[in-house]
């Protein structure tokens, strides 16, 4: 197989496995599932990085909102703490490359009881069409706290955009993690700049054949059946 097909997909996978933040081996995950790879995009920490980043990200929903796929919005939502630099740089990206004007809001993980108060930082998501932007989903656990937030704040959920969809199984262990997403706020509202299977193609490119295999097994377990 090729490599996967868009650039900024590529560029991203490379800039990953520069930095570590892309790993083969044994990981535990938040839900307990024992994974052959990991994929820590806090260390996607440089400048060159979050260019590659944020022009992923970027272009992974200029695309879909070109093709109508996508509703339009009017804030992103960048839970604490991954979310949040991803969050801004992506509005500043969307603006700078696609001349698309959106706010930013994140939350803190511990309200603050004097000053401005509350739980809630930047653009004011109440009323708002709110789009939310993180790192990973793999149960989905994640993200439905996200989706949980903004609605306690009377913002609307309108999408979701991930830098990695793991492609797994949801809650309900049958589903997929999108598709019980997808239940909540609407199909076709759940994006990613990667998917699992991107990042087998690179390994199946670079003969990586040991991992290659534990990927498969894995997907195997808590696939996409
Ligand atoms: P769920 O809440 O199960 O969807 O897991 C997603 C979260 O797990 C992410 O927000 C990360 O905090 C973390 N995670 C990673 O960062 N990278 C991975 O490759 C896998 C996980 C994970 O634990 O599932």
């Amino acid at each position: 197989a090729a490599e996967p097909q868009i650039q900024y997909k590529s560029d991203l996978i490379k800039h990953a496995m520069e930095a570590d933040a892309l790993k083969f081996g044994s990981f535990t995950l938040k839900s307990g599932r024992i994974s052959p790879y990991f994929f820590n995009a806090g260390l996607l920490c440089t400048g060159p990085i979050l260019a590659t980043l944020s022009t992923a990200y970027a272009a992974t929903i200029f695309q879909a909102l070109e093709s109508s796929a996508f509703p339009e919005f009017d804030v992103f939502f960048g839970p604490a703490y991954k979310g949040i630099p991803f969050a801004s740089v992506t509005a500043l990206a969307l603006y700078n490359q696609h001349k698309l004007s959106v706010g930013f809001a994140y939350d803190r993980k511990e309200a603050k009881d004097h000053g401005e108060g509350g739980k809630m930082v930047g653009a004011p998501v109440k009323g708002k069409r709110v789009v939310i932007l993180d790192d990973v989903m793999t149960s989905g656990k994640a993200v439905r706290g996200a989706i949980e937030t903004v609605i306690q704040n009377e913002g609307e959920v309108v999408g979701v955009v991930q830098a990695l969809d793991r492609e797994e199984v949801g809650q309900d262990g049958v589903s997929s993690t999108v598709a019980e997403i997808e239940g909540l706020i609407g199909e076709g509202r759940v994006l990613s700049i990667l998917k699992m299977r991107d990042l087998m193609v690179w390994l199946e490119t670079h003969d990586l054949k040991h991992d290659l295999a534990n990927m498969q097994a894995y997907r195997d377990k808590y696939g996409l059946k």
